[in-house]
């Protein structure tokens, strides 16, 4: 990173840090309804060359959308001002100076490159947000937590670039721990590492990316955020996660409308799953999660609607071929299926999903590396 950071810039980068792109192994679409979530860290990610300059303008280039540099005025930027994959690290700077964190008007100059698949639900563009606002972090010395950094990176995209997220992704990206998933309690904001050693018990997460393209996202995530809240207020309770699984049924009968009501059976019973799943970790059972997962899946489909043809016959092809569960990870529309298999069926699992795809004619499906890897992290000064 240091040699791109010379051939743009001239001169060494202060910091060099990489930030991870994340898969979630269940609670979706739980994290803007207060709940919980479980996600692990990809070995994909980002990684940031930045150097502080005093010239109060902010130089940009990804190594992914060269050769360009995108220069922005630090003072200028506003929402909607820098557009592309530059919104999200201006966004970051917005989101900072906005928040009296960037005294004295620096500038910065930034080379980013990555390798998360764009479009695939991992989090490509979390993990450049959150690259960003470490890199700054440790050049100015701001000492931000894990959750402060994770705010302001969820408030780029949310404000700036006009994205609508929960935090899961952010706090993935920053705070996983190698080996382990992330327990996440979006209220609390309460974290704690759950090891993910399924190669102990003969097992593998495979993660599939569909390659499907991706419909009317923002559109219809945001319309799922107002079904959430429409039910939380039928409901007179703060957040979804206030409503318990045991009076899910009175619950239920309380809200006329038949989408709102389904929207809130896949929050409720979704929350239930990763309190389910965790606990079996936590108990060295992982081999029992599988329906679990598949549960998710079914929920995500038939009630919450967000799954499509290729996310649904990817998860029926590697149930038929003997996975243990499978699912849908990440916003859904499009995006990545996790798998829970015998290490031994996972090949035959793999071609099965693939032969699936061209029987339907669909694009070849991608088999994504998934091993649970280290959250953001700094990679090293002017030699890194
Ligand atoms: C996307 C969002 F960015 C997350 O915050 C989360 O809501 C997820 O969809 C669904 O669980 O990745």
């Amino acid at each position: 990173m240091s040699d791109s950071f010379a051939e743009t810039f001239d001169g060494e980068p202060d910091v060099v840090w990489r930030a991870p792109g994340r898969v979630n192994l269940i609670g979706e679409h739980t994290d803007y309804n207060d709940g919980f979530v479980l996600p692990w860290a990809l070995p994909l990610g980002v990684t940031a060359a930045l150097r502080r300059n005093d010239s109060g303008i902010v130089r940009m280039v990804s190594r992914q959308h060269g050769p360009d540099v995108v220069e922005a005025r630090v003072a200028e930027l506003a929402p909607g001002s820098v557009r592309g994959w530059a919104g999200y690290p201006a966004g970051v700077v917005w989101r900072l100076r906005d928040a009296g964190l960037l005294a004295g008007s620096p500038g910065f100059d930034l080379v980013v490159d990555g390798d998360v698949p764009a479009g695939a639900g991992l989090s490509s563009s979390a993990a450049l947000e959150c690259v960003v606002v470490r890199a700054i972090d440790d050049v100015l010395g701001l000492g931000l937590s894990g959750p402060e950094a994770a705010a302001h990176a969820r408030g780029a995209e949310n404000e700036f670039v006009g994205v609508p997220s929960g935090v899961m992704d952010q706090m993935a990206s920053l705070m996983c721990a190698q080996g382990s998933a992330l327990f996440l309690d979006t209220r609390s904001m309460a974290t704690r590492q759950v090891p993910l050693a399924v190669e102990d018990a003969g097992l593998t997460l495979l993660l599939v990316d569909t390659n499907a393209p991706h419909q009317l996202v923002d559109g219809e995530y945001a319309d799922r955020q107002r079904a959430c809240a429409a039910g939380a207020a039928a409901l007179g309770v703060t957040a979804l996660r206030d409503v318990a699984l045991a009076g899910l049924d009175d619950a239920l009968a309380r809200i006329p409308d038949d989408v709102v009501r389904r929207r809130v059976r896949h929050v409720v019973t979704e929350n239930a799953r990763v309190l389910d799943v965790v606990g079996l970790l936590d108990d060295g059972r992982p081999d029992e999660i599988g329906p679990l997962l598949t549960a998710s899946h079914v929920s995500l489909r038939d009630d919450f609607e967000v799954t499509v043809p290729e996310l649904d016959t990817a998860v029926v092809a590697a149930l038929g071929a003997g996975a243990l569960g499978a699912r849908m990870t990440g916003g859904g529309f499009g995006g990545s299926v996790v798998i829970l298999a015998r290490a031994a069926d996972a090949d035959a699992i793999t071609a099965a999903v693939a032969a699936a795809f061209a029987t339907r004619g669909f694009a070849p499906p991608r088999p994504v590396p998934a091993t649970p890897s280290a959250g953001a992290h700094r990679l090293g000064g002017p030699t890194g």
